[in-house]
């Protein structure tokens, strides 16, 4: 990284208006092929786990649609186990939202020059692991799949930007999730590493940013990791070969290319004690541990010593195979990159989802979201310190952001000042942290920078973009792309490096002109 700006507090003041990111700070947005690409049935794509998902909303789960042993048709919610004899079964009348997402499939050239024009420097997108190979199984990968790629990156490359590529973003082929369990079979891990190898040499010297899964300390579910069963015994299983997978490949990625740069994406809400109750502080670190046991064994390369506590309180037996270990050791990862949206509280008997990324309990010093996010941009820089005190590797912002219901006008345009101040206040903090507290941040994608279908509820209402894609919750509308407010002011941020980052465009178009009179002189 090049050399940081020099912070000096008395010119500048606690805000560092003024003050930009370092010149090859990486600023762009970040996508999930489930939620954005489409395509479903053309290329020779074949069937996903997340494609037997349907829609729901802030009170309905997501639910994956059944074939059940009698031949009936059924449902489970998504975090459900699969009933005995039931098979994931597509129906007619039934809406899923992978099937079209957004249609980034036959919209990329314009999707991509709009990112262009906005001033990202790097775009974070998902492969599609059953484009590549469509049952998982195969030995030979789908050349079609590939080409479609292939021109994402070469279009990309021609706007300035680079890609960031996850190589698996919470989901398996069906056909390998139905032959294995999903991620529960040790197989799988094969299959993984023939898919990532086949990337990692087709893109070699065109992408040296990669991501091997994301969220992995809190996927869970059919259409996450493809297994029938949900209990901790399964999941935590299933993870353990993850993350053999993911050393694996991370080894492997170093000797196809030194310049290539590992890392795993972790969902990292910060996590607060309830209060100074000392049993409710202890609480609060046992649960950061659960929240981060998984990137510690994939940035330090070997299982915790809380290890052992955790699994048994969970009632875990893993079943390790010799060489594992080594392998963990052998595949440490490069960077740790993480999803910041929230805080969360926690103290002795909380209800929390997730491992703790997830929590119910409200703060009563934050505001929340419509899904009832608190919104807490201090925590940002609280946990950027954090982690970096953990793991003293560079770190990443590959997910940060503010699902909100957006109103097209009939010009067009979108007023979302709400987004705009929710990213101020976070990007404010990210900068104190690179600039005051001296954190090695290689950059900062936002989610859903295009409009896209939001995970936890399969809703286009839950919007987050810069950009507005004229879709609703049933998949009606012309896909048409438009531009919000938050663009052009994202723009300004991005022209002057963040330097400054109000979010009133009127300021801040003034602040940019005097920053660009400054150079000028
Ligand atoms: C993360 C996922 C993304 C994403 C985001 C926002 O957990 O990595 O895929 O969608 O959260 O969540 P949601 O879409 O549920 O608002």
């Amino acid at each position: 990284m090049s050399e940081r700006a020099v912070y000096d507090p008395k010119a500048f003041g606690g805000d560092l208006e003024g003050l930009p990111f370092p010149e090859d700070f990486l600023w762009g947005g970040a996508t999930a092929d489930f939620q954005f690409e489409g395509g479903f049935g053309e290329g020779g794509r074949g069937l996903l786990s997340h494609d037997f998902e349907t829609g729901g909303d802030v009170n309905t789960p997501r639910r994956v649609s059944l074939r059940l042993a009698d031949g009936s048709r059924g449902f489970v919610t998504s975090e459900d186990a699969l009933p005995e004899g039931s098979e994931p079964a597509l129906f007619d009348d039934v809406y899923y939202p992978s099937h079209k997402a957004v249609d980034f499939y036959h919209h990329h050239s314009r999707d991509i020059e709009l990112m262009g024009e906005l001033g990202f420097n790097v775009f974070r997108f998902s492969v599609c692991w059953s484009r590549i190979f469509p049952t998982g199984l195969e030995e030979e990968p789908n050349e079609e799949g590939l080409a479609f790629y292939d021109h994402v990156i070469d279009e990309l490359a021609e706007a300035g930007i680079e890609p960031l590529i996850t190589i698996c973003h919470d989901e398996i082929p069906a056909a390998l999730a139905e032959k294995y369990d999903g991620w529960a079979g040790r197989e799988v891990i094969d299959a993984y590493v023939r898919y990532a190898k086949t990337l990692l040499l087709r893109w070699k010297g065109k992408c040296r940013l990669w991501l091997t899964f994301n969220e992995i300390n809190v996927v869970l579910g059919y259409p996450m990791i493809g297994t029938r069963k949900q209990d901790d015994q399964t999941i935590y299983q299933a993870k353990h070969h993850m993350m053999v997978a993911s050393a694996l490949v991370t080894k492997l990625a170093h000797e196809i290319d030194p310049r290539n740069l590992m890392g795993t994406m972790y969902a990292s809400s910060e996590l607060y004690a309830r209060d100074c109750k000392p049993e409710n502080v202890f609480e609060r670190m046992r649960v950061r541990r659960e929240t981060l046991f998984f990137s510690d064994v994939m940035v330090r390369g070997a299982y915790p010593n809380y290890a052992h506590d955790l699994l048994a309180r969970r009632g875990v037996e893993l079943a390790k195979e010799p060489g594992d270990d080594e392998i963990l050791a052998e595949g440490v990862l490069d960077f740790v990159s993480f999803s910041y949206y929230r805080s969360n509280i926690v103290g002795v008997g909380s209800e929390l989802r997730r491992h703790g990324v997830l929590g119910l309990e409200p703060n009563p010093y934050l505001e929340s979201t419509p899904w009832g996010w608190p919104v807490d941009p201090l925590g940002l820089r609280y946990l950027l310190n954090e982690l970096y005190d953990r793991y003293q590797k560079p770190l990443f912002v590959i997910e940060n952001g503010i699902g909100a219901i957006d109103v097209r006008e009939e010009d067009g345009s979108v007023h979302d000042p709400y987004r705009m101040r929710y990213l101020a206040d976070h990007l404010r903090e990210m900068k104190k942290a690179v600039l005051i507290d001296r954190i090695p941040v290689i950059g900062y994608t936002m989610w859903g920078s295009t409009d896209l279908v939001s995970l936890s509820t399969g809703e286009m209402k839950k919007r987050y973009g810069f950009i507005y894609v004229d879709m609703d919750d049933e998949g009606k509308g012309t896909l048409e792309r438009s531009k919000k407010d938050s663009f052009f002011w994202m723009q300004k941020v991005l022209e002057a490096n963040g330097a400054y980052l109000s979010p009133d465009m009127e300021t801040l178009e003034k602040d940019v002109a005097r920053l660009e009179g400054e150079f000028a002189e």
